[in-house]
């Protein structure tokens, strides 16, 4: 199997975490931000993540690519279905601040090259405004992030999210918070650190291992 992502992509994390906690082998391929064919071919949208199962034979959707191969439900999914509404709030709402800060330091990462930067500038910035905006109010950022890790998820961990053993759900949560080890100006409490790597151990995730092949 073929997995397309992009490294910096919190729902390509999501995955490559949810396979790594089943012990899912698979061949990683990340694609240039800027190829539009490739993903348009495997599945009809330009979205990634997408496992390629076999030869046309390619499913999208993070959620979905982790249900289909999680056959023993060691990934815990009723309690996503419990916790639904309250955990997709608490992701798109990590998700702004995430993507505002570390939107302006991915493009830097080995990930990019030159075309795939200025294509991911582009799209990006149509959307958030000028990236050097988004430093110039980092501050806004970084306390809106910091008000939502103190009010709505740190006094749930115990040590996972509502729960004593890891679920789908922090897999959601921590994929979407890893952007922010790459900015300089930020610091996870110990308790969101330890939270995080012990997700990280779990699912044996390596943010980079790509690029040091
Ligand atoms: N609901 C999808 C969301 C995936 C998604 O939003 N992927 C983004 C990257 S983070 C993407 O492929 N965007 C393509 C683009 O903006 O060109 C999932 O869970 O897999």
């Amino acid at each position: 199997m073929k997995l397309y992502h992009y490294v910096h992509c919190p729902f390509c994390i999501r995955v490559r975490m949810g396979l790594g906690l089943l012990s899912i082998s698979y061949e990683s391929v990340v694609l240039p931000y800027n190829d539009e064919l490739t993903p348009v071919q495997l599945t009809g949208v330009k979205m990634l993540p997408i496992l390629e199962i076999s030869k046309g034979n390619a499913i999208n959707e993070s959620l979905n690519i982790l249900k289909k191969f999680d056959a023993t439900n060691l990934l815990a999914w009723q309690a996503y279905d419990k916790l639904f509404n309250e955990v997709e709030t608490l992701v798109s709402k990590m998700g702004s601040p995430v993507h505002s800060l570390c939107m302006p330091y991915w493009i830097w990462t080995p990930e990019f090259n030159p075309e795939s930067r200025k294509y991911f500038q582009i799209k990006k910035e149509a959307k958030r405004g000028p990236f050097t905006n988004l430093i110039k109010n980092k501050e806004i950022s970084i306390k809106n992030l910091n008000d939502i890790l103190s009010n709505e998820l740190e006094e749930h961990l115990s040590p996972f999210y509502k729960s004593s053993t890891l679920t789908i759900i922090d897999i959601m949560i921590a994929s979407h918070l890893w952007g922010m080890y790459i900015f300089p100006e930020f610091q996870f409490t110990l308790k969101m650190h330890q939270y995080l790597q012990s997700v990280k151990d779990l699912t044996h995730f390596d943010y980079h291992q790509d690029f040091w092949k």
